[in-house]
């Protein structure tokens, strides 16, 4: 094996490249605004509590084998799935929209918001986790009060709609009535939403803000 002493000039320009490298950073942090800086900060929170969890679950599989104290490693209920800072829960049992939109409002809950790519593959993931024969569910998502105009249960205006444009939805199809249809749900093998009478029975996803660990 050879080794290659560095000559005066390369570490001249080794050195010069660090300094550059170490100025160019300063200058790049310097011009960030406090409102990226808070973006980056909060990335790095998020995957410093994904790392956390993580490695307590993996603790408590550890403690189970040892009879030691096991620690509470998720923010959500038991029974309940977690996205970020969110916690959702797919029922078993199936009801129209309005009755299931009051079952998830019980105790501060509501119909599931699905806003990101992250909470349909947590949806999709649970549901297939679970089995059963249903993959649509009903979400917090109406146009009962306009048609064609869709507002989530916390009257939020609807900014990342995931319709199934395949199939043309939202059609508010007649075929089964002149209310047409004004109530949405989630089909989770495609991750893509349908409106349909609200009438219909589905399982429902509730969803509730997680209780940050301690
Ligand atoms: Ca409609
Ligand atoms: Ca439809």
């Amino acid at each position: 094996m050879s080794l290659i002493k560095p000559t005066g000039a390369r570490v001249h320009v080794l050195l010069s490249v660090l300094i550059g490298l170490l100025v160019f950073g300063a200058v790049a942090q310097a011009a960030d605004s406090p409102e990226d800086e808070l973006v980056t900060l909060r990335l790095r929170f998020d995957s410093l509590k994904d790392r956390y969890r993580l490695l307590c679950e993996n603790y408590s599989d550890l403690a189970n084998n040892c009879s030691a104290p096991v620690l509470n490693c998720s923010e959500c209920p038991a029974g309940w799935f977690q996205v970020a800072d969110q916690c959702f829960q797919i029922s078993t049992d199936r009801q129209d929209w309005l009755t299931s939109a009051n079952i998830c409002a019980l105790g501060g809950r509501h119909l599931a918001i699905l806003n990101t790519m992250a909470q349909h593959e947590a949806v999709e993931k649970e549901s297939r986790r679970i089995g059963g024969f249903y993959t649509h569910y009903w979400i917090g998502l109406t146009d009962v009060e306009k048609e064609g105009e869709w507002k989530w249960v916390d009257n939020s205006t609807l900014e990342n709609p995931s319709w199934n444009i395949l199939k043309s939805e939202p059609d508010n199809n007649l075929s089964d009535g002149p209310k047409g249809e004004d109530c949405a749900v989630v089909d989770s093998r495609s991750q893509s939403w349908y409106d349909v009478p609200c009438s219909y029975k589905y399982p429902r996803i509730c969803q509730m803000a997680a209780t940050p660990l301690h």
